[in-house]
């Protein structure tokens, strides 16, 4: 049985725990154990992380100013080679206040991996943006591996194919 942990950080506010509660149950395959991690800055919590989802929701322009200078700089600080997504949480909410460039700046600060929207109101990419941090970690130790691509989930991303 593979275990893999992913680590949820963001701040207060921006849904972590709201997707947690709407992946609860949720298995992989029968091969693979999802540990989620719900943390509030506690180093010992990041012990063992495979991937960190840091989290920012799209009407708090705090929470999105906090992923680089408290989020990031705390992870790079523990767990520097620990690959990183950046997850844009309550993407149901109209009024988005954070601007597609602003995000992709982001992204490219933090190296993450991908940028995914999600919603855990309306259940959209919760199930897939873990899906696709599992694949990533696999197709990181077996490349070649042939189940990779068969395997992938269908996820959107925000905005656009810029991001
Ligand atoms: N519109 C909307 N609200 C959400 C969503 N996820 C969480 N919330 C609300 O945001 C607030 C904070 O959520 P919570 O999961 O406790 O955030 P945490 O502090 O990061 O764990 C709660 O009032 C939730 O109902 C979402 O996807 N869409
Ligand atoms: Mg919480």
């Amino acid at each position: 049985m593979n275990e893999i942990k992913i680590t949820f950080v963001g701040d207060s506010g921006t849904g972590k725990t709201s997707i947690l509660r709407a992946l609860d149950g949720y298995k992989f395959d029968e091969k693979c154990e999802l540990k989620k991690c719900d943390t509030f800055s506690k180093e010992n919590l990041y012990k063992d992380t495979d991937i960190f989802f840091i989290c920012f929701a799209e009407d708090n322009p705090i929470s999105f100013r906090n992923v680089l200078v408290k989020w990031y700089s705390e992870i790079k600080k523990v767990k520097p080679k620990t690959p990183v997504f950046l997850i844009c949480t309550k993407y149901d909410i109209k009024t988005k206040q954070i601007l597609p460039q602003e995000v992709l700046e982001v992204k490219k600060k933090i190296k993450a991996v991908q940028v995914i929207c999600c919603s855990a109101k309306t259940g959209a990419n919760i199930k897939e943006m873990c899906e696709l941090a599992i694949i990533n970690i696999f197709e990181c130790n077996s490349p070649k591996s042939p189940k990779s691509t068969t395997l992938l989930p269908k996820v959107f991303f925000r905005s656009n194919s810029t991001i």
